[in-house]
């Protein structure tokens, strides 16, 4: 059996200690124990910023070779208080003693985790219930169409909850600090993908949501998808690791692992890149494909899965780094966050080429984005920032408002930087913006709330923490992530508190903008994403 990373990482690091004898001379030193700790907090809290090989990609690079210039003094500083350029504060989560040992751990040489190739992955692999096995109809009175799958981050686990009801449906262990869902085509299969790589598929046709296949696709991973073309609905997954840098793509009813592609390559600037992360995953609709985004290098793969056996991958240049993205609302062209570049670049899915990269405010981070028709200039589609307090529309109509296509053709002020998500819905007239980073509480616990038929009025800024009455505290109850219910008249927020602390989903009546309920629960920890099984299923947003 392998080893696990946190524990095998002493011998790797005094290989590559010899290999870097220059800066090993001034590298500080920790015990074998401290040294695993430290590990596994760097996997918890810093790896999805840094980069495992701590590269840098949102978060800087922290190899020895610019942190020991900074020294222990100053590195304890910024970890424990943050910095104005985005990164957060740990002073409230890691102690004085955790604080003193990952300054040092970072200035020592990373350690170079193992693969994770086929033979791990199959036995990892457990299909718990076959495909023969399981109901042949649905078995529960459940409106399927209306549940929301709802990420409990810190206790690795998915409430699944009855849109229609308001209530727990049933509560499903996954992999840790689980982070999204994605839907099957027929709407019947839920995927869900823990940050440690676990991958697990829920069959929503039993009495009660149930696993009935799990594999751990890699060591640490982002992103799932599903293909979703007419004769391969259900037929295939797809999950992103971000170490191995590398896809894999299984059986979809059994997760049973098929190939395995790595993202290893040049970036965009033709340096070659030992980390290339798989970032967003989209299902294209009209042909077998999908697009798959890698951040490190800048590369957007379109994976046509019509011959798995002999698979093509177009590889389209963009920007640096890729992060998350969205549809159009034609579902040609997909838009995707190229944060470090502040730029969204844009794929035509019918030519299988880059359509634009379009220049945004700093660290573009829309989610899946926003579609709306605008007054004024059509179609657009919406991102926010994480650093800067602005929401901008993307013309997204070249056939018949060819002069704002692929341009920012307006800019809305969101109440803050720090946003993560915005969303509309095809039957709304408003659009919902967050900014749970935020480093001021009254603003992260806020949302905007514009009328899309007259922006120039400004947003409705709603304080969804005071709406849902939870006890006082000091913690932050940041608001995040706006999810529409099927029939798009509610809106669906998370308030994502500490571990230890009451969290709730606060949802308004869209039309209104009034609260219409509050779920509290002592089982919901730490809720993040909301995926409404219709809207995920048919990207709706
Ligand atoms: Fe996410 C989407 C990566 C932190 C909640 N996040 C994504 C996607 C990627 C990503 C690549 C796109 C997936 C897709 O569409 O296929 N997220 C990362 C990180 O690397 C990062 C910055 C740091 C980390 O260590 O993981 C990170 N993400 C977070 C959070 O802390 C959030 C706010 C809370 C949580 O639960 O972890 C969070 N990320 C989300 C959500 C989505 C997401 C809710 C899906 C949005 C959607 O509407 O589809």
């Amino acid at each position: 059996m392998k080893k696990p990373y946190f524990a095998a990482s002493v011998l790797a690091m005094s290989v590559a200690s010899v290999f870097n004898v220059a800066s090993a001379a001034e590298e500080p030193t920790l015990t074998a124990e401290q040294k695993a700790a430290a590990s596994k907090v760097y996997f918890e809290r810093c790896a999805g910023c840094h980069g495992i090989l701590r590269k840098g990609a949102t978060g800087k690079n922290l190899e020895p070779v610019n942190t020991l210039k900074l020294g222990q003094a100053r590195l304890e500083k910024i970890i424990s208080y943050g910095t104005d350029g985005g990164m957060v504060n740990f002073d409230d989560i890691l102690t004085k003693d955790e604080l003193s040992t990952m300054s040092k751990y970072i200035q020592m040489t990373p350690d170079t985790p193992p693969e994770w190739g086929m033979k791990d992955m199959m036995n990892s692999w457990k299909l718990v219930i076959k495909p023969e096995d399981r109901p042949k109809k649905q078995m529960n009175k459940i409106n399927l169409a209306n549940v929301f799958s709802v990420t409990l981050r810190d206790s690795g686990e998915v409430a699944l909850i009855d849109g229609d009801t308001k209530q727990i449906w049933g509560i499903v262990k996954t992999g840790y600090a689980v982070h999204i869902s994605r839907v099957s085509k027929s709407g019947r299969y839920v995927y869900v993908i823990g940050r440690d790589g676990k991958l697990d598929l829920i069959d929503m046709w039993f009495e009660k949501p149930t696993v009935v296949a799990t594999i751990k696709v890699g060591i640490e991973a982002r992103s799932v998808e599903t293909s979703k073309f007419k004769g391969y609905e259900d037929k295939y997954a797809i999950a992103g690791s971000y170490w191995p840098p590398q896809y894999v793509i299984t059986e979809g009813d059994t997760l049973k692992p098929l190939k395995i592609m790595s993202t290893r390559g040049q970036d965009v600037d033709g340096e070659y890149h030992p980390e290339p992360r798989v970032a967003s995953i989209v299902a294209t609709e009209d042909k077998p494909e999908w697009v798959v985004n890698v951040k490190e290098t800048g590369m957007i793969k379109l994976v046509d899965y019509s011959d798995i056996k002999n698979l093509k991958e177009t590889t389209i240049e963009s920007a640096k780094f890729l992060h998350d993205g969205g549809w159009d609302s034609t579902k040609r062209y997909f838009l995707v966050a190229a944060n470090a570049s502040n730029k969204v670049a844009v794929v035509d899915t019918k030519i299988g080429k880059l359509a634009a990269l379009v220049d945004t405010k700093a660290k573009p981070h829309p989610g899946r984005g926003a579609n709306f028709v605008h007054p004024k200039f059509g179609p657009v589609w919406a991102t926010s920032h994480l650093g800067a307090d602005v929401i901008s529309l993307i013309g997204t109509d070249p056939a018949k408002h060819k002069q704002h296509a692929w341009k920012v053709v307006a800019e809305l002020k969101n109440h803050g930087a720090g946003s993560l998500f915005v969303k509309t819905h095809p039957k709304s007239k408003n659009l919902w913006a967050d900014a749970p980073l935020n480093p001021d509480k009254e603003m992260a616990e806020s949302v905007s709330v514009y009328d899309i038929r007259n922006l120039d009025k400004g947003a409705e800024i709603i304080n969804i923490a005071k709406l849902a009455d939870l006890p006082e505290s000091k913690a932050v109850k940041r608001a995040v992530h706006a999810e529409y219910n099927a029939k798009g008249d509610e809106v669906w927020f998370s308030l994502w508190a500490g571990k230890t602390e009451p969290s709730a989903i606060v949802i308004m009546d869209d039309k209104t903008r009034k609260l219409k309920h509050v779920i509290k629960d002592p089982k919901l920890i730490t809720p993040t994403g909301k995926f409404n099984i219709l809207n995920t299923q048919h990207d709706i947003y």
